[in-house]
């Protein structure tokens, strides 16, 4: 076999090194029968683009944030609720590995667009980025955030009076450095790996969400494999959900300080504190109520469920 494997980031970058990893282990389990070649973001376009291929299947394996199917799997933009998932990245990520609202329920959604999400993991909790201090949600009236293509992730930001933009993050870069946007979210690795903070004098720690990846597959291309071959990538995805875990942990850990050290491009960081955190929860608590209401005849339904496991995974 020779497969492609299509990720949004670079070389030393979480996707793209676990993309490396599970085809290099997948090379091993199968004596060389399998042969994947890994891209990086942009070998293959941009993000939607990656994400329409691989339901197409003219890309059989992928890395896709949700935030890039966010115009094509209604309920999938779950992931944009904002405060939704447990501070405790651990916790997060072993309710996204049991969670069968998303593993079973949202599955089948995207099955409906001929992709499988096999996994469901965390590449750490996300921060913003801006020209100014962001602190309060009144510091947010009138920002121009750069979002992924998303509907709800716009509505999150709404509901701070944003003013969202969707954007690819390769236009990203030039985008803050020309103030066609002020600010962006992600993960610590990232700003930093970006250079966002080269051109954002303000970095603040909200985690205001989760930053959710899913290793996903062509639902035809997977059904249609002989058994020994599916249970080999299955029992792959599942080695590399510690693998996933532990990459985006070290590099998360490790950039904050290269961000915190870096004299060349000073940036402030700010950590929310819980009653600050406060405000912003509650803004952004009536979203799931628009989510309900406007993602899906099942929205209401795998929220609910996904509420309930998290309750459970956090002992209430
Ligand atoms: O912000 C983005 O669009 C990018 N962020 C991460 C953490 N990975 C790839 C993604 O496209």
């Amino acid at each position: 076999y020779q497969w492609d494997f299509v990720t949004e980031e670079m070389q030393g970058e979480v996707q793209y090194e676990y993309a490396a990893e599970f085809a290099e282990r997948l090379q091993e389990k199968s004596d060389g029968n399998i042969e994947m070649t890994v891209y990086e973001y942009g070998g293959l376009g941009d993000g939607v683009d990656q994400a329409e291929q691989l339901m197409m299947g003219s890309t059989e394996f992928g890395i896709v944030s949700p935030g890039f199917t966010g115009t094509m799997v209604e309920e999938a933009q779950i992931f944009a609720l904002h405060f939704l998932f447990p501070d405790d990245i651990e916790l997060t990520q072993q309710i996204l590995n049991e969670s069968e609202a998303l593993n079973v329920e949202l599955r089948e959604k995207y099955e409906e667009h001929s992709m499988t999400p096999l996994a469901y993991w965390t590449e750490g909790a996300m921060q913003w980025t801006g020209n100014q201090p962001l602190r309060t949600p009144e510091d947010f009236n009138g920002f121009q955030i750069r979002v992924q293509n998303s509907p709800l992730i716009n509505t999150s930001y709404e509901a701070y009076d944003a003013d969202p933009t969707p954007m690819d993050w390769g236009e990203l870069y030039t985008g803050l450095d020309q103030g066609v946007v002020d600010g962006q979210e992600n993960p610590i690795f990232f700003i930093e790996n970006a250079g966002f903070h080269e051109v954002q004098d303000h970095m603040t720690i909200s985690n205001h969400n989760n930053y959710v990846a899913m290793t996903v597959v062509n639902t035809d291309f997977y059904n249609e494999l002989p058994e020994d071959v599916q249970e080999m990538i299955d029992e792959t995805i599942e080695e590399m959900r510690e693998v996933g875990y532990d990459l985006q942990d070290e590099m998360n850990e490790e950039f904050l300080t290269v961000i915190e050290e870096d004299t060349d491009n000073p940036t402030e960081v700010y950590e929310l504190s819980e009653d600050e955190r406060e405000a912003f929860r509650e803004l952004a608590l009536p979203v799931r109520d628009f989510f309900r209401e406007n993602n899906g005849e099942d929205a209401g339904r795998i929220l609910d469920m996904l509420l309930d496991e998290i309750d459970e995974a956090q002992g209430n």
